[in-house]
């Protein structure tokens, strides 16, 4: 059982925070069922039993900042407010999805919420993170680049190199890692020679701490401390959330590098049972309060699904858009070479 203490957030923001990860796990688990149906296909890579990662550092962003995270990226991507429909329209492969049907799971975008993606590629959106605080530092605006990833990430050059710019140049940027403990099938211990994940990022002076990824309120504290930090002028933070996925890497692995005994050990850490228990326990709130929120949540979820299966499928003339570059008249020339070569325009 988590150890939960208000201290100094509103009742009102821990109600908010589980109904968060309700609607994260509603839809996720949905997802899956989908998958097995063969509505979703390609990669599917599930967040459940780490929502209070993602609900607690959203809930302290404003919609001024910008948030970029890995391809696990479904909870992130509704509670930045970026709509069930055009998550799940995306997914299906529908145009009316958030990147036009064209990204699919690993990929959503969507601008207007300064949601940057949804990235493929290990460590590939921490360099897009500091270009974003970047941007913002030039032009004085006053706004907090998060960038969420995985420990797996921190093996990678764009890691070093992206942490040391953004203390170099003292940007606005929060270090998100969600440290579930292995990157696919590789534990964190069989791959890093130091595992203190915070004494990596300390060794470029940017300050550094660790936090219980499975308590969505201290979670919520540490991302308030941060953004305060960050906001002042302090240059970037970095924080690691400890953390664990219930589900397999993604749909295609057969988890077989853990133990069904961790796995459990890991349940009983459960952040949705146990806040609620919680809640309920200290008289915050009632059991049928929060069966709303489950209703809720299945409700947001299932107009999801029937927006999305009703979306329009992209015209086949379409499939080369964003793909090859539309010839304009200074490439006349190299129209002309390619067309004769039966090339596509
Ligand atoms: C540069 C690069 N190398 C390898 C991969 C293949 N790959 C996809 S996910 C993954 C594991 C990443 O683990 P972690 O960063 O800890 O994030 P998690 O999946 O645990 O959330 C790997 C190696 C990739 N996508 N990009």
């Amino acid at each position: 059982m988590t150890d939960f203490r208000l201290d100094g957030l509103a009742p009102e923001v821990a109600i908010d925070l589980l109904s968060d990860m309700i609607r994260v796990r509603v839809f996720e688990e949905r997802c899956a069922e989908l998958y097995a149906d063969a509505k979703i296909r390609g990669f599917l890579h599930l967040y459940i039993g780490e929502e209070a990662v993602a609900a607690g550092v959203m809930n302290a962003l404003t919609p001024d900042d910008n948030v970029l995270c890995t391809y696990r990226d479904h909870g992130h991507a509704l509670l930045r407010g970026v709509p069930a429909e055009s998550i799940m329209a995306e997914m299906f492969g529908r145009s009316s999805g958030c990147s036009g049907g064209r990204g699919g799971s690993m990929h959503l975008f969507d601008a207007d919420h300064r949601f940057y993606g949804g990235n493929a590629i290990v460590g590939g959106h921490l360099p897009l993170a500091v270009g974003l605080a970047l941007a913002d530092s030039m032009q004085q605006r006053a706004a907090v680049t998060v960038c969420f990833f995985g420990e797996g990430a921190m093996a990678e050059g764009e890691f070093h190199e992206s942490l040391n710019l953004a203390a170099l140049w003292n940007l606005p940027v929060l270090f998100c890692c969600e440290n579930n403990r292995y990157a696919m099938g590789t534990s964190l211990e069989s791959s890093e020679s130091q595992v203190d994940l915070a004494l990596k990022a300390a060794a470029y002076s940017i300050p550094s701490w660790a936090v219980d990824g499975m308590d969505v309120l201290d979670v919520a504290r540490a991302t308030r401390r941060a953004t305060q930090m960050i906001l002042g002028g302090g240059g970037p933070v970095f924080i690691e959330f400890q953390t664990y996925r219930f589900r397999a890497h993604s749909m295609f692995d057969p988890d077989l590098y853990r133990s069904a005994d961790e796995i459990d050990r890991w349940k009983l850490r459960d952040p949705i049972t146990n806040l609620t228990d919680w809640l309920v326990t200290h008289e915050l709130a009632g059991r049928s309060q929060i069966d709303e929120m489950w209703e809720q949540a299945r409700s947001e979820t299932e107009r999801a699904v029937s927006a999305a299966d009703a979306g329009p499928l992209e015209p086949l003339d379409g499939l080369f858009d964003h793909v090859v570059a539309a010839l304009g008249p200074a490439s006349t020339a190299a129209s002309s070479a390619t067309s004769s070569a039966g090339g596509v325009s």
